[in-house]
């Protein structure tokens, strides 16, 4: 990457729009920048920053240009005794030399889905627990297209938070689908001695072409459960955060996912549109208010899952519709992305509070770079 420019966009993060590093404001190579930035109160929750060049993205992430960013609350409900530990998931392909090999045809098509997905930079860490300890774990999907479905064999997890902060009350949980760049806070109880491995399970995405990747099985975090029994815990609260209704939308607005192939003397080219446009950085698709509400309807009629990203703010899923059915989202979460699957819409609630430009986008990062991406001008 040397040579080449970048910038820094804080995922999730409220920050102003001309800090968020968006592909408009480049760094130059060779040349630096100071973004600053204050929080608003209540913006606790599992950020992360990477990356956001012009046609570059894909690449510097999985090149490793990422990392967390946790905002902890003055006053936090979840016991301090849980700890509060950052799994952030990568995903590696290595060539047989040790290099990282660039993009094929089909990580364009499909997004790059690496051979070793690690946690932390390491392959399979080991975590040491006592029976009966109550751990809490951020878990951050921050591969360019691996859709992780997640499970805890010989231990439960309770979901506590979402991208921007804890939901208002704990909700038990048998598996979780982390798309890319989704991450979920949990309570994790190892009840039982012995080895409780966090495991992949299947989740068809859509595959374009042959070579769909072996995404069940794979065996992320060992945790060794010890005999010694942990000191008491105290016990998670049955109420976390309250989160603020969004009030009624204003304005409603829709968004449909789409994919095209073509031929061209190079070979069979892709393009990723939302509403039948690829991305141009001289283009504002949207104009909104600041401080008003509104509704967007995320409609995919393509034939693979695109998690979508909204930059600037958090919003809230209200309801998901599939071949006519309807089904609301049985609780509040703020999210910044969501995964819409292939034949579905997603409803959601969203306000930006700030003026300034703001990007859209499908978060397997080679279809953002192919085109999945528009801007929203926020005009005071
Ligand atoms: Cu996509």
């Amino acid at each position: 990457m040397e040579g080449e420019p970048s910038t820094i966009h804080w995922h999730g993060m409220p920050v102003p729009a001309d800090q968020d590093g968006n592909p408009m404001d480049e760094v130059a190579a060779g040349a630096d920048r100071m973004y600053t930035f204050e929080l608003p109160e209540g913006s606790a929750g599992s950020y992360w920053y990477h990356p956001h060049p012009h046609g570059r993205t894909a690449e510097q992430v999985y090149r490793g240009l990422a990392g967390a960013f946790v905002v902890k609350a003055k006053v936090d409900p979840v016991p301090a005794a849980y700890g509060d530990t950052v799994l952030m998931f990568t995903d590696l392909r290595l060539a047989a030399d040790g290099s990282l090999p660039g993009n094929t045809m089909k990580d364009l098509m499909n997004g790059r889905v690496g051979d070793h997905v690690l946690v932390n930079g390491q392959k399979n860490p080991r975590l040491a627990v006592a029976t009966g300890e109550m751990r809490r774990l951020r878990l951050y999907n921050a591969t360019n297209a691996r859709f992780l479905r997640l499970a805890f064999a010989n231990a439960a997890m309770t979901v506590i938070g979402s991208e921007g902060g804890l939901l208002e009350a704990p909700l038990a949980a048998d598996d979780i689908l982390l798309s890319p760049a989704e991450r979920v806070e949990l309570v994790v109880s190892f009840d039982r001695a012995g080895a409780a491995t966090l495991t992949t399970l299947d989740y068809d995405r859509g595959w374009m072409g042959p070579g769909r990747p072996a995404d069940a099985g794979l065996t992320l975090l060992t945790v060794d459960v010890s005999e010694t029994r942990a000191d008491t815990m105290p016990p998670l609260p049955e109420r976390l955060n309250p989160i603020a209704s969004l009030g009624q939308p204003t304005v409603t607005r829709r968004l449909v996912l789409t994919e095209t192939m073509a031929m061209s003397a190079s070979g069979m080219e892709m393009g990723f549109l939302i509403n039948g446009k690829a991305f141009d950085m001289g283009r504002i698709d949207i104009v909104a208010r600041a401080g008003e509400t509104e509704l967007w309807e995320i409609v995919n009629q393509a034939d693979m899952d695109h998690p979508f990203h909204l930059h600037g703010t958090q919003f809230q899923v209200v309801e998901r519709e599939r071949d006519g059915q309807v089904a609301r989202s049985p609780y509040l979460a703020w999210k910044d992305t969501i995964n819409v699957a292939r034949g579905e819409t997603v409803r959601l609630i969203t306000r930006q509070e700030r003026p300034g430009a703001r990007m859209y986008h499908c978060h397997i990062l080679e279809h953002e770079q192919l085109g999945m991406m528009g801007i929203v001008d926020v005009r005071a």
